[in-house]
C-alpha cells in the first residue's frame, strides 16, 4: 500500500471556518466556550456536528453514554474501522480549542478525502466523546472510561452534578442517549489531534508533538470537618475553621509535587466551602487534589504522602479530614506502530516535529486499553489551556490536521 503523497493537505480554511462557527455554540464571557457536557449549549454543538457529519455522507451512530460515531464506508466491510476523534465538552472557562480541533480536525479528514475521492480499506469513524472534560460530572474521561471498560454504565449514569442533578438525567433530557451499547464497538486503531494545553512545542519551535506516554493521574477527592460557628463572637482558641486546614493541605499538596520535580505537578482546583456565607467560620471544605506525572511510582508516592500526612495536619487543628479517589488512570504507553505512523507523517509533510508525553488526561488514555492508539499535537500560544483566552494559528492547526489524515491514511489503507 503506497503512503499518501506530501501534497495531500486538509482545507485549511474549512476547518479554521468549522472552528469558529463551532465557537459560536455556548460562547464564555471571554471570547472562549462555556459548553458544559450535557447542557443545552452541548446538545446544540452535537446537532451542528451531525449535520455536518452527515452532509460529508456519514451515517451517525450514538452509544449509551451518548457517544457520537460517524462513519465513513471503506471498500472491506469487514475491515475494522479506524477512528479519530477527541470531544466537543469544554470547560466553564474553556477555549475554542481543547477537544473541538480534533473532532473537527478528523471531520475536516474526511471532508478532504471526498474532496479527492480517496477511498480507503478499512472504514473511518469521526468520534466526540461525552464528557471528557469532568468538570460538571466527575471523573474526566467519562464516557471513552465507560467504553474502556473501567467504569460500569449504571454508575456513570448516577454521577452527579453540584446540584444534585444525574448524568443519565441529563442525556435524556438533551436527547443523545443512544441504543448502542458502551464499548461494543472494535477498532483497528484511535486516534485523537490534540493541542498541547502546555508550553513545550511552542518554546521549542515545533509544529507537531508525536505523542508517546501520557501522565498518570490521580483526583483524590478531600473532606476537612470542623464546626461552623459565627466569625464574630466565637472566641480564637474555641475555632474548628474547616478553612484552615484547607489552606494548610493546599500547602502540603504543592510540597508533595515539588519533592518529584520536573516530572510530577499537584493542585487543587475544586473547592466547595460549607456554608460557604461571610460571617460563618467554614465548619467543612471538600476539595479535589489532583497530582499527575508520567512515572507511577511519583504517582503512587505523592498520592500515599497525602494521605499519611493531611490528617495529622487536620487534627493539630481540631479538624478531621476524610478522602476518596473520584479519578484515577495510570501513565498510558501509546501503541509503537500508530505512533510511528504520526512520526512518519510528521516528516513526510516536512512539519517539525519533536516526541512529547501528553500533560493533560484524554480520552485516548483509555482507549489506549482497548485499542491501538496515538495522539497527535500542535502548539497552543503560551501553553495557556483551560482558559478562555486559549489561542492556536490556523497553521498549527492545519499542520495537526494534515498529520492526522496522512497518519489515518497509513493505518486505514488507501485503495489505488
Ligand atoms: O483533566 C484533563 O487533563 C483533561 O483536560 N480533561
Ligand atoms: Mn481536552
Ligand atoms: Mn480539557
Amino acid at each position: 500500500m503506497s503512503a499518501p503523497g506530501k501534497n495531500l493537505r486538509i482545507n485549511a480554511d474549512r476547518l479554521w471556518d468549522a472552528l469558529m462557527e463551532m465557537a459560536k455554540i455556548g460562547p464564555g464571557v471571554a471570547g472562549g466556550n462555556n459548553r458544559q457536557t450535557l447542557t443545552d449549549a452541548d446538545g446544540e454543538g452535537r446537532k451542528l456536528f451531525q449535520k455536518w457529519c452527515e452532509d460529508a455522507g456519514m451515517t451517525m451512530g450514538v452509544d449509551k453514554m451518548g457517544t457520537m460515531f460517524a462513519k465513513r464506508e471503506g471498500s472491506d466491510p469487514d475491515a475494522l474501522p479506524v477512528y479519530v476523534g477527541s470531544h466537543l465538552d469544554t470547560q466553564p472557562t474553556g477555549g475554542k480549542y481543547d477537544g473541538v480541533l480534533g473532532v473537527l480536525g478528523a471531520l475536516e479528514l474526511v471532508r478532504s478525502l471526498n474532496d479527492l475521492d480517496i477511498k480507503t480499506k478499512h472504514p473511518i469513524v469521526v468520534t466526540n466523546w461525552t464528557n471528557e472534560e469532568g468538570t460538571r460530572f466527575a471523573p474526566a474521561m467519562l464516557a471513552s472510561g465507560v467504553f474502556a471498560g473501567m467504569h460500569e454504565l449504571d454508575w456513570a449514569y448516577d454521577r452527579e452534578d453540584a446540584k444534585g442533578i444525574k448524568f443519565g438525567d441529563e442525556l435524556k433530557r438533551i436527547g443523545w442517549q443512544g441504543d448502542e451499547e458502551v464499548g461494543a464497538r472494535k477498532m483497528h486503531a484511535f486516534f485523537e489531534l490534540h493541542i498541547e494545553q502546555g508550553p513545550i512545542l511552542e518554546a521549542e519551535g515545533k509544529d507537531i508533538g508525536v505523542v508517546t506516554h501520557g501522565q498518570g493521574l490521580r483526583w483524590i477527592e478531600c473532606t476537612i470537618t470542623g464546626k461552623e460557628s459565627h466569625t464574630g463572637s466565637t472566641p480564637m482558641p474555641m475555632r474548628k475553621n474547616a478553612g484552615r486546614g484547607l489552606a494548610q493541605v493546599t500547602e502540603l499538596v504543592h510540597e508533595i509535587a515539588m519533592k518529584y520535580q520536573p516530572t510530577a505537578v499537584g493542585a487543587i482546583g475544586h473547592i466547595d466551602v460549607y456554608p460557604n456565607s461571610r460571617n460563618v467560620i467554614p465548619g467543612k471544605v471538600v476539595f479535589t487534589v489532583d497530582f499527575r506525572s508520567p512515572i507511577l511510582d511519583s504517582l503512587t508516592a505523592m498520592e500515599q504522602e497525602l494521605y499519611d500526612r493531611a490528617p495529622g495536619v487536620c487534627e493539630a487543628l481540631g479538624l478531621t479530614f476524610k478522602h476518596t479517589i473520584s479519578g484515577q488512570f495510570d501513565p498510558p504507553e501509546f501503541d509503537k506502530n500508530c505512533v510511528s505512523a504520526v512520526r512518519n507523517a510528521a516528516e513526510r509533510l516536512g512539519y517539525s516535529h519533536m516526541d512529547i508525553v501528553s500533560g493533560a488526561g484524554h480520552d485516548a488514555c483509555w482507549i489506549n486499553r482497548v485499542a491501538p492508539t496515538a495522539m497527535v499535537m500542535c502548539p497552543c500560544v503560551d501553553g495557556l489551556s483551560h482558559h478562555e483566552a486559549e489561542e492556536i494559528t490556523k497553521e498549527w492547526a492545519a499542520a495537526g490536521a494534515d498529520v492526522l489524515l496522512h497518519a489515518v491514511l497509513e493505518t486505514a489503507e488507501i485503495v489505488e
